[in-house]
């Protein structure tokens, strides 16, 4: 699917964040978004879709298929144009944690996804020419928690945490009409004191202090993350006859756009304006960074001394020692490898422990006979003194 923007969104304001360079040959975006299932993300998408893409003429795009479970990772492309300014816009829609017999390992796919980008970018990187090479590199993933108003379930705060390790993690609250605005304000609170206590790494918008305004946007952002969003495919009419894309309910409606109802607008601004290009350049100088420099070692590790930067070497071994249960098997094996050699090394090490006490044993017993016979040598000089002595 590849579209073309109707009315600017402020996309153009990219360029004059940090670096000028990206206006040259634009810029390329990829945002996932995850969580259980039914939360709306698929929703969310459609909506962010909808109102980045105001009018579009094709029909025929996923975006008016009627709503299911998403089955797979799909991936949804974009490209929009301001002022000669292109952006691919790519969003990866994830189906739903949760869903399988195994809960457990129903995070596995999405985080395949986002440590095959990097690997694959990483690969390419090696190929004598980089000017084709494709780039999916999350660079922000969007995590759905259920709004009960409670806390987060133990496979969120698992999930996000290795989420956040590998991209830029932004939590949101779905389907935020269903909360009260006393109840969400709880709910954010207790959700950032779980954040913090679990050590869970999320993405927080960069203060630049030496520009007040965005440096007040920017903790207005960081104040309410995480952010309650609200997905609609409807629009309807309100008084006045103004259009809006919200939620109707029989006491009235949710607008998708309002700040008082949600932080959609917020959250939008953050993605596709203010902080695109802190996410994309994070992702590259953390998270793509980080993922490098460990599959180095890891590969360096394997090869003991040999540490050549044969790319063979880091493709091999990659996939062998991450989390991924289908290289249980194979992990299993080289823990007991491991123990195997831990025994030998400590059987070692006990000899050893043994033989300097044979030795030790051996030299006291050498240094007390050495004593006695100095005891009874100056025994005899003595003797032999008062026997002189006598005389
Ligand atoms: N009340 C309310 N309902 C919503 C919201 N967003 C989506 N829904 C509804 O929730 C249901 C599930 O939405 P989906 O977008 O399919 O959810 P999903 O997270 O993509 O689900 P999976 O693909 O199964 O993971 C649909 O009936 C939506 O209309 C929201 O903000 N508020
Ligand atoms: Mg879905």
């Amino acid at each position: 699917m590849s579209q073309a923007i109707v009315e600017p969104i402020g996309i153009t304001n990219l360029p004059n964040q940090r670096y000028k360079i990206v206006s040259k040959k634009g810029a390329t975006f990829t945002l996932m978004v995850a969580g259980e299932s039914g939360l709306g993300k698929t929703t969310f998408v459609n909506t962010l879709f909808q109102t980045t893409l105001k009018q579009h003429q094709e029909q025929r795009n996923r975006l008016t298929k009627p709503l299911k479970k998403t089955p797979e990772i799909e991936i949804i492309r974009a490209e929009l144009e301001e002022k000669n300014f292109k952006l691919r816009l790519n969003i990866i829609d994830t189906p739903g944690l949760g869903d399988n017999i195994n809960n457990k390992n129903s995070w596995l796919p999405i985080i395949d996804f986002m440590d095959d980008q990097h690997h694959s970018f990483m690969k390419q990187e090696t190929q004598p020419s980089r000017l084709t090479r494709k780039d999916l590199r999350v660079h922000a993933c969007l995590y759905f928690i259920r709004p009960t108003g409670h806390t987060l379930k133990p496979l969120d705060i698992e999930v996000m945490k290795k989420i956040g390790t590998r991209a830029n993690l932004i939590p949101v609250i779905a389907k935020a009409d269903t909360l009260t605005p006393n109840e969400m304000l709880e709910f954010k609170k207790r959700i950032r004191e779980i954040i913090e206590v679990q050590d869970i790494r999320i993405y927080s918008p960069p203060i630049e202090i030496d520009d007040q305004a965005a440096s007040e946007h920017a903790k207005q952002l960081i104040e309410s993350m995480p952010f309650a969003v609200i997905g609609s495919e409807e629009e309807f009419e309100i008084e006045g006859g103004l259009l809006i894309k919200g939620r109707k309910y029989p006491w009235g409606y949710v607008d998708v756009e309002n700040d008082q109802h949600c932080d959609f607008r917020k959250l939008r601004s953050l993605l596709l304006r203010t902080n695109m290009l802190d996410l994309i350049l994070s992702t590259e100088e953390l998270h793509y960074e980080t993922f490098r420099t460990l599959k180095m070692q890891d590969s360096n590790n394997i090869n003991g001394s040999n540490n050549t930067s044969n790319n063979d070497i880091t493709e091999k071994k990659i996939d062998k020692f991450s989390n991924n249960p289908k290289f249980a098997e194979e992990e299993k094996k080289i823990k007991r490898y491991f123990a195997e050699q831990l025994r030998n090394e400590d059987y070692r090490f006990k000899q050893w422990k043994q033989n300097i006490h044979t030795e030790k044993n051996r030299l006291n017993h050498d240094l007390s006979t050495l004593q006695t016979e100095l005891k009874t040598l100056e025994e005899q000089v003595k003797q032999l003194k008062e026997k002189k002595g006598l005389k």
